[in-house]
């Protein structure tokens, strides 16, 4: 047996992930570890899997409510949809299986912003939570819980089952005891106090998960790394939105408005992020900080480099070789680097606070500005909103960035009317293509709309975005916010019936 697990009455409670799976049946409520690809346990979903499916083999029901972090893996998410297992889930999600359930209609999916949905378990919103099945790298000898390379939701999952279930896998690095800061302060109101972090490395938690003992059900030890993804090479398109981004941020330091070394940073996954990473590491900027939601690799080369003082987060999401960097120099990493609880990476009272400029992704923006991060085509749900909501509301400066087209140019990004809103008009204040940026701040809806088609729309739209404006400021009796609402969404449709946004 592991030596990872240094508790003497622990130790008796492991068992194979078949055997802990057992104790879980129809209509459990299940909150997993795990967030975007890591700290997720791996072994007991697989087996919790194979349960469901004998059991409808034998014509039985069995589904299971998911709550997680964020988005999982295929041993998770994957293993859990694809046998048709999941009843319910919330929130964040990204596995092509998990999605595809969601969209036949065979599993509900609850989509809320990351902040609160470990808040809205603890206000008791979703009712019992039967189990908390969590990845550990170690228990000490006192039965304290070393968390692995998320935090996510894991603290209040545990805080609030009946019983814990939790994997020890010797694959993560042990040298990542120090990192986590588990902030326990957490009351309901009117008994709520402020959080009292001023600056994104501070600690203002332990670093173990405390778990009674008599709630641990079972232990299984696994030894599966994370799903690690690797990057794409970065493109000429994200490139240039990274450099617009970046020339923006140097004239609002040049205009006085954020200091020399910027404000904390967050930026959402993916592509276009990673380029603004990069564009920041040839940049002459120095003592950086970053309050964000998923370190990635750009971040790791930021502090090696010297340039990144400290990034908050709540979890990893590195390239497999970034990952083997981070196992093998936790003991390094650790103190640049603090993984928080999701309802403190995300919590709206600190983004504001520290005043974070963020940059997320989106499908598509309006010509007033509205965003929408979640629908294709008003329906079908790409992943969810995730962390875009907490920081995009609550940031200094909030940005959305995305190529001004999608598939080959079948699709423009700028819309008269997008087909499902998750960031209003109120919030988002800066939109970037890679044709510009539109700096949205201040401007009144019919002021906005020359800036999104001129600067952001793609070329080949711009005159039917203007078109679409123009005869809606001549024939909408109501000049606040023109629209034509029987026209606004025929680009949606059109895509629909011809495969293409552009009229013939
Ligand atoms: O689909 O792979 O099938 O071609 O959407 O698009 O351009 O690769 O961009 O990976 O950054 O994702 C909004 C989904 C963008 C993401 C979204 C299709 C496109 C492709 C991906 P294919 P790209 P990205 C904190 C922040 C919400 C959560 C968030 C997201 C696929 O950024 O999930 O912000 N955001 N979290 O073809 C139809 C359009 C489209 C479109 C793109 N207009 N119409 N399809 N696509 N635009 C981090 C976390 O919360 C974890």
């Amino acid at each position: 047996m592991s030596e990872r697990i240094a508790n003497a009455a622990l130790r008796q409670k492991v068992m194979s992930a078949d055997d802990a799976a057992a104790f879980i049946h129809d209509g459990d409520q299940i909150g997993f570890g795990g967030f975007t690809g890591s700290g997720y346990p791996k072994a007991l979903p697989g087996a919790l899997a194979k349960r469901i499916q004998e059991s409808h083999d034998r014509g039985e029901k069995f589904t299971v409510n998911v709550f997680t972090g964020a988005s999982t893996a295929p041993e998770l998410d994957g293993a859990l949809a694809s046998v048709d297992g999941v009843g319910w889930r919330m929130p964040y999600q990204s596995d092509p299986q998990m999605r595809s359930k969601i969209n036949d209609g065979t599993s509900f999916y609850t989509d809320i912003h990351l902040s609160e949905s470990g808040m809205m378990v603890r206000q008791g919103f979703f009712g019992k939570v039967d189990f908390a099945v969590i990845e550990a790298t170690r228990i000490t000898e006192d039965g304290d819980v070393v968390l692995t390379s998320s935090v996510g939701n894991n603290a209040v999952y545990c805080d609030v089952a009946e019983k814990v279930i939790i994997e020890v896998n010797s694959w993560q690095s042990e040298d990542l005891e120090g990192m986590h800061d588990i902030y326990g302060g957490f009351a309901l109101p009117p008994n709520r106090v402020p959080i009292p972090i001023t600056h994104p490395g501070d600690r203002v938690g332990d670093k173990f998960l405390h778990i009674p003992q008599h709630k641990v059900a079972a232990i299984i030890e696994t030894g599966g790394p994370d799903r690690n993804t690797p990057f794409k090479p970065i493109d000429d398109d994200s490139r240039k939105i990274a450099g617009f981004l970046l020339d923006f941020y140097d004239n609002e330091v040049k205009q006085g408005r954020i200091p020399k070394n910027l404000l904390p940073l967050q930026s959402g996954v993916g592509n276009i992020p990673n380029a603004v990473l990069d564009g920041l590491l040839h940049s002459d900027l120095e003592h950086l900080t970053s309050y964000t939601e998923v370190i990635q690799d750009g971040m790791i080369d930021l502090i090696d480099a010297g340039k990144l003082d400290v990034a908050s987060a709540t979890a990893f999401s590195l390239s497999p070789d970034y990952a083997h960097k981070m196992n093998e120099n936790a003991a390094f990493y650790r103190d640049h680097i603090i993984l928080r609880p999701q309802e403190i990476s995300n919590h709206p009272e600190i983004i504001r606070r520290l005043g974070v400029i963020g940059a997320n992704g989106m499908i598509e923006a309006d010509i007033y500005g509205n965003v929408n991060s979640t629908h294709v085509m008003g329906s079908r749900m790409m992943n969810g909103i995730g962390g875009s909501g907490d920081f995009t509301r609550n940031a200094y400066i909030s940005a959305f960035v995305s190529p001004s087209t999608a598939k080959g140019g079948a699709i423009s990004a700028i819309v008269p009317m997008v087909s499902h809103v998750d960031h209003t008009e109120h919030d988002g204040m800066v939109i970037i293509t890679e044709q510009g940026i539109a700096d949205l701040r201040g401007l009144a809806p019919r002021q906005r709309v020359p800036k999104i088609i001129e600067n952001c729309a793609h070329p080949d739209y711009r005159p039917m975005l203007l078109d679409y404006y123009e005869r809606a400021l001549r024939d909408c009796k109501f000049k606040h916010t023109p629209h034509l609402l029987g026209e606004a969404y025929s680009w949606h449709t059109r895509f629909l019936e011809t495969g293409t946004m552009k009229q013939n």
